[in-house]
């Protein structure tokens, strides 16, 4: 490879592309055929259930590969704790769920025991006729967790649909939107997953490993296209959609979420900080629905007994929703 060649790419001041030619230059994934069959398969079911409503949850982080055969990428700290525990929480409050989620991260109901820290092994036992138990300190919660779980399994509630890269989750988004638009108002999208900003094009990708042998390596990457933009005004038009906005400075949080919601035009942008999302999130309005930011807090005795803050987040969220439900049919009628 050449100096010149290490140059992988283009120029990162370019303004980010329109999703149209995005979708018109970019090769769909060879997955999206199957996955759209099974969303559709999917919403066939609910669509048939009066009042039934439908959240897609998307979860997890997206990689940017930097070849096409590819040995290496970028990724993100998302571990889809946020996803994975709001999508329990959708379920319980009688949500079907279509969870987007990045492959191998956390789940919901399997989370509880899958987390490093929370090893599964850690609440069996063996016991004196040497059969396999669970530690009777587990057990209680474990069933608990086992019953919502067989729940949403038996009742078909919980659809699971995996991504790896920005390009898998950029045309899954779109034809999972796309597939439940009529499910009108019925229809909730919440934009959890952390999506790459930036990422290499397929035509100015290398085919093989970078090598090494060539020194030093320089990246130049292009903005990822703001789809958040068709969602609102073309897929999903009359859907109630919730995006995340992440900042690590918590002095840009108020005007960027601020601004998020004036270019998109959507229904709620929930603004959280990288070391305390845990610990509080700000739910932003539009004007016309709130007459202001509403914070979420736990508070230290709330964390100390693991209670997740995703508790509080969604039953607002399924508030705003019916809130939201009832004023179109309002207007419709
Ligand atoms: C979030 O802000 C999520 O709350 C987190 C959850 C990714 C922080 P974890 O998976 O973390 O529980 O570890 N998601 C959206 C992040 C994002 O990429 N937003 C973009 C932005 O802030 C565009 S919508 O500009």
């Amino acid at each position: 490879m050449t100096k010149e060649s290490r140059r992988i790419s283009a120029l990162m001041t370019l303004p980010a592309a329109e999703p149209d030619s995005y979708f018109e230059e970019t090769a769909p994934p060879r997955t999206l055929s199957d996955l759209e069959d099974k969303v559709a398969k999917f919403i066939q079911i609910h669509r048939l259930i009066p009042g039934r409503k439908v959240v897609l949850v998307t979860s997890g982080g997206t990689t940017v590969p930097l070849e096409t055969q590819t040995v290496r990428f970028l990724d993100n700290f998302s571990a889809g704790t946020r996803g994975a525990t709001s999508a329990e929480y959708f379920l319980a409050a009688g949500y079907a769920v279509i969870f987007f989620h990045r492959q191998f991260s956390l789940q919901p109901y399997s989370r509880h025991y899958s987390h490093s820290t929370n090893c599964f092994l850690d609440f069996m036992d063996v016991n004196e006729s040497g059969d396999l138990t669970v530690n009777h300190k587990y057990t209680s919660k474990m069933k608990q967790v086992l019953m919502q779980y067989r729940k949403a399994k038996e009742e078909s509630l919980l659809l699971m649909i995996n991504f790896t890269t920005v390009r898998e989750y950029l045309f899954g988004l779109r034809s999972i939107t796309r597939i439940m638009a009529p499910l009108r108002h019925n229809a909730m999208f919440y934009l959890a997953a952390a999506v790459s900003d930036f990422f290499i094009p397929e035509n100015k990708m290398v085919e093989h490993k970078i090598q090494s042998s060539g020194g030093g390596l320089s990246l130049e990457l292009e903005q990822v296209p703001k789809i958040i933009r068709p969602l609102v005004k073309e897929w999903a038009p009359e859907g109630f959609i919730i995006s995340f906005k992440l900042e690590t400075d918590p002095s840009l949080l108020s005007e960027k979420a601020t601004k998020s919601l004036n270019t998109y035009g959507h229904q709620v942008v929930i603004g959280n900080i990288l070391t305390t999302r845990k610990r509080i999130v700000t739910l932003f309005f539009r004007p016309e629905d709130a007459p202001g930011p509403l914070d979420i807090v736990m508070s230290d005795e709330e964390l100390k007994q693991e209670q997740e803050i995703e508790m509080k987040i969604i039953p607002e969220l399924v508030h705003c929703h019916d809130a939201w439900i009832t004023k179109s049919q309002a207007f419709s009628n």
